[in-house]
């Protein structure tokens, strides 16, 4: 580490923009480097600058804190060297690769918060690469960005709290909600009553979602098992077709979108080298820290989704304690110890808990895929493809699977397969899911043109 390089933080979501907020309090002048054209991250992300949508429609509850968060950052922003559009492709224990623009450039730096966020989980379905279908987060995206519906009659699939949202927004936009199909079963279980209460706000806006798509006359069917996407005879999305108690059913549409939970986006954390743990709860590899965020490397701190799967109010007290941790271990004064923020953190945990459990991601039906279905689809893979890697190898660790068949070897490197293939190759070898490993993250972590790194444009 060199002292003079400066303080740097990655992504300026509600993680680490309360971590940029505290650091300047300090008297640190920041580098906040997001790959997004505006601040914000995906709860607060904004439309396109040429289209104008009110905060309520565009927020709904969270309208007064995207507010606030607007505000906030537009007083902050004087005071950080703020680098939006700028996508970190690499990383090491020092610098940080950029491309912004179609310019390549360094960043060294001499501490570092981590706050990526993450992105969807799929569960490959047949038909699941035709266009039409999105993930969730993706419809989410042309809706608030673009003020743009993803089809006019659109099934969602999948589990979590965002399925439910996102498919409540499109209805509020106007579009034709066919159907919300649940794998898991959130309402089977009234014990977990008391756990949920504890969620507080965030559950009672988890229940009006689901009372108003109902009061709409939206079919919300839980404990489904995803069969297909059919598509017509040019390949445009015409159905969506899936188990419900041992029946078969065919629904029409013309765009699905589909979610089952989300994964920490830990790429940057890997290239650095830090430790990470596999969380049987959230059923993912996470980086390792304490309490307040410190990795296995001094210099490097993590905050938000990009740490852990616990949405946008968690994310942004994670990310003042990442900057308060890394103000005390700097040798700044620091007026707090950080406790308001950890017991707000500790206070959500019961919460978070039960909406795992309720909001499983369906490892059973990932590991059952049939073995037509593409798995990965950046090389064409499918599971019949990495069943038989795994039987002919007699291996079942992901990067060895990787090696003998290209799994994760493509463009996305395994950032959309690699839950799903995790979980049929585990099935496939009879081992446990945490035996698999985590597939090794690799630069560039999203694609980037090699005409850009030469120092050209894009
Ligand atoms: C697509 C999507 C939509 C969501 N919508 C909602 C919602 O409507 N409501 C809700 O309550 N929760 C939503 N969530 C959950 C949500 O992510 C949060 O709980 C919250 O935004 C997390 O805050 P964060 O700061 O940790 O991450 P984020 O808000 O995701 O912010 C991370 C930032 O890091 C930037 N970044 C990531 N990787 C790089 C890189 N390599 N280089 C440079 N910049 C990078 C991103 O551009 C982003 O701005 C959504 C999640 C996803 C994936």
């Amino acid at each position: 580490m060199n002292a003079q390089d400066p303080v740097v933080v990655i992504g300026a979501g509600p993680a680490g923009m309360s971590a940029a907020k505290l650091l300047v309090a300090a008297g640190l002048r920041p580098v906040v480097i997001d790959e997004s054209r505006d601040a914000g991250g995906q709860i607060f992300r904004r439309p396109h600058s040429a289209l104008s949508r009110n905060f309520k429609d565009l927020y709904g509850f969270d309208a007064g804190r995207a507010q606030r968060f607007r505000n906030d950052f537009a007083s902050l922003l004087p005071t950080i060297d703020y680098r939006p559009e700028t996508l970190v492709w690499n990383a090491d224990q020092s610098a940080l690769h950029l491309l912004s623009q179609g310019h390549s450039d360094i960043q060294r730096w001499s501490r570092l918060i981590i706050a990526p966020g993450a992105t969807d989980r799929v569960v490959p379905t047949e038909g699941w690469t035709a266009p039409g279908v999105y993930s969730l987060g993706g419809a989410q995206i042309v809706l608030k960005a673009e003020a743009s519906l993803i089809g006019r009659r659109i099934v969602f699939v999948g589990t979590g709290p965002l399925l439910y949202l996102i498919a409540y927004q499109y209805a509020k936009a106007g579009a034709n909600v066919v159907a919300v199909l649940e794998t898991g079963a959130p309402f089977a279980k009234p014990s977990l009553l008391p756990d949920l209460l504890a969620g507080g706000a965030d559950f009672a806006k988890g229940l009006y979602y689901i009372s108003w798509l109902r009061t709409h006359g939206v079919a919300i069917r839980a404990s489904i098992t995803p069969l297909a996407v059919t598509l017509d005879n040019v390949g445009n999305v015409s159905g969506f077709s899936y188990q419900f108690k041992s029946q078969t059913i065919e629904v029409s549409c013309d765009a699905v979108a589909m979610g089952y939970g989300l994964k920490a986006e830990t790429q940057i954390a890997d290239l650095i080298g830090l430790n990470f743990h596999f969380d049987g709860q959230q059923r993912q590899w996470l980086p390792l820290t304490d309490a307040d965020g410190r990795s296995s490397n001094t210099n490097v701190y993590l905050a938000g989704d990009g740490l852990s799967i616990r949405g946008s109010e968690i994310a942004a007290e994670s990310g003042k304690l990442a900057a308060l941790a890394l103000l005390k271990d700097a040798g700044y004064p620091c007026t707090t110890d950080g406790g308001r923020h950890r017991r707000a953190i500790h206070r959500s945990a019961r919460f978070r808990k039960t909406l795992d459990s309720v909001f499983p991601y369906p490892s059973r039906i990932a590991a059952g895929m049939a073995d037509e279905t593409i798995v990965c689809r950046c090389e064409g893979l499918t599971a019949g493809v990495i069943r038989q890697a795994v039987h002919s190898s007699g291996e079942g660790e992901i990067n060895r699977i990787k090696a003998f068949c290209r799994v994760g070897m493509g463009r996305c490197q395994g950032r959309l397969c690699g839950p799903a293939a995790a979980e049929l190759i585990a099935a496939s070898a009879a081992i446990d899911i945490s035996a698999v490993g985590r597939l090794r993250a690799q630069a560039p972590i999203k694609p980037v043109s090699l005409g850009a790194l030469a120092g050209g444009r894009q």
